[in-house]
């Protein structure tokens, strides 16, 4: 089967077997490339029409307990300078956002003990007092069931939490031993048991990963079947054990996100920040490729620069409302629309 072929039939059937997909992420041409994007586009038209969804991100805390290899705020990286907000200073920032037109914040951190459940909680709430149409998306780790239960019960409808590599050699290579893929995936299977929307997903291009890893991840996620799908090119950060690794590729994402576009029609799909650090027109080309999402930076200005996860990441000297005008002028010339939504799973 040809390339054409290949990508008519995912469209058709939503599923390849491994060759078919070792066939499309391996053997693209240009043209191969522009009728995935334009199918990838067709599909998103369908479900979610032109609009782009914003997540209004912040980044409350980057202490954290874990090592990973690829991670700038890994517990062992002695430069970070770290911070973290009050439990004011998030809500303040939720306000912020709510007043520039998000319907959904985004709180991430680091796996940081010093915020108990009851903490989270309280935010969750405090935010959901003020705003009760605005969707809260927690990012903040591995967790017991119990306490997803407690953020669900608060008030917390969304969760993300990338599985990174789906196969357990390679997670193994990207993770101190303490870290495993089978608990990574427990805790996506019980967020969504409880009723979250859940997003997972990878990060393309890391040390040793290779297409049959990626292919074992559409698998994964094929069966999983998450709302919503996190893909980002791996970008070094100097004071990591990874340092002098390449980056994953523009082209690797952008494939990849047309095949998940085709593969989960439904899934919303974020242009991310590192695809806009690897090029400077990188989520637009995202939101071309078939991703229907992008998340601004709504941290205050001065912790920008703290929550480095990998080196070069954009967005870190503008004030909220900067980053929030800039996405805005970027979609609308990519022909997408941004609209002041929750932007929930359809
Ligand atoms: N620490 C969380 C996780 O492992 C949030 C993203 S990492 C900055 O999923």
């Amino acid at each position: 089967m040809n390339n054409k072929e290949l990508i008519d039939l995912l469209r058709q059937s939503q599923h390849l077997d491994h060759d078919g997909y070792k066939q499309l992420l391996t053997s693209l041409t240009k043209e191969d490339e522009d009728y995935l994007y334009k199918n990838a586009c067709a599909v998103r038209e369908e479900v979610y029409g032109k609009d782009v969804y914003l997540r209004g991100l912040i980044e409350f805390s980057n202490y954290c307990k874990n090592n990973c290899f690829y991670c700038g705020i890994r517990k062992d990286n002695l430069k970070a300078e770290r911070y973290r907000l009050t439990p004011g200073d998030i809500v303040a920032c939720a306000e912020k956002g709510y007043q520039l037109g998000f319907r959904t914040v985004v709180l991430q951190s680091g796996e940081d003990m010093w915020f108990s459940d009851e903490m989270i909680c309280e935010i969750v709430k405090a935010i959901k007092a003020l705003h009760p149409d605005m969707a809260i998306t927690l990012s903040i780790g591995e967790k017991e069931k119990d306490s997803y239960r407690k953020y669900f019960e608060a008030g917390a409808e969304r969760y993300l939490l990338r599985q990174e590599t789906s196969n357990p050699e390679h997670y193994r290579q990207l993770h101190p031993k303490e870290l495993s893929i089978a608990h990574r995936k427990q805790c996506l299977q019980d967020l969504k048991d409880i009723g979250y929307q859940v997003g997972c997903g990878i990060m393309v291009g890391t040390p040793g990963q290779t297409y049959d890893h990626i292919i074992e991840d559409l698998i994964y996620m094929k069966d999983f079947n998450p709302h919503m799908v996190g893909i980002g090119p791996f970008i070094p950060h100097a004071d990591t054990p990874f340092k002098d690794e390449p980056r994953g590729t523009l082209e690797d994402t952008l494939h990849l996100l047309g095949i998940i576009r085709l593969m989960l029609p439904h899934c919303l799909l974020p242009a991310t920040t590192a695809l806009g650090t690897i090029d400077p027109l990188g989520r637009e080309k995202g939101l071309l490729a078939g991703a229907n999402v992008v998340m601004p930076n709504l941290s205050p200005r001065g912790v920008r620069s703290k929550y480095m996860l990998y080196d070069g990441k954009i967005c870190t000297g503008e004030e909220a409302a900067e980053c929030h005008a800039c996405m805005e002028r970027r979609i609308k010339r990519t022909g997408y629309e941004v609209v002041e939504a929750r932007g929930d799973y359809r």
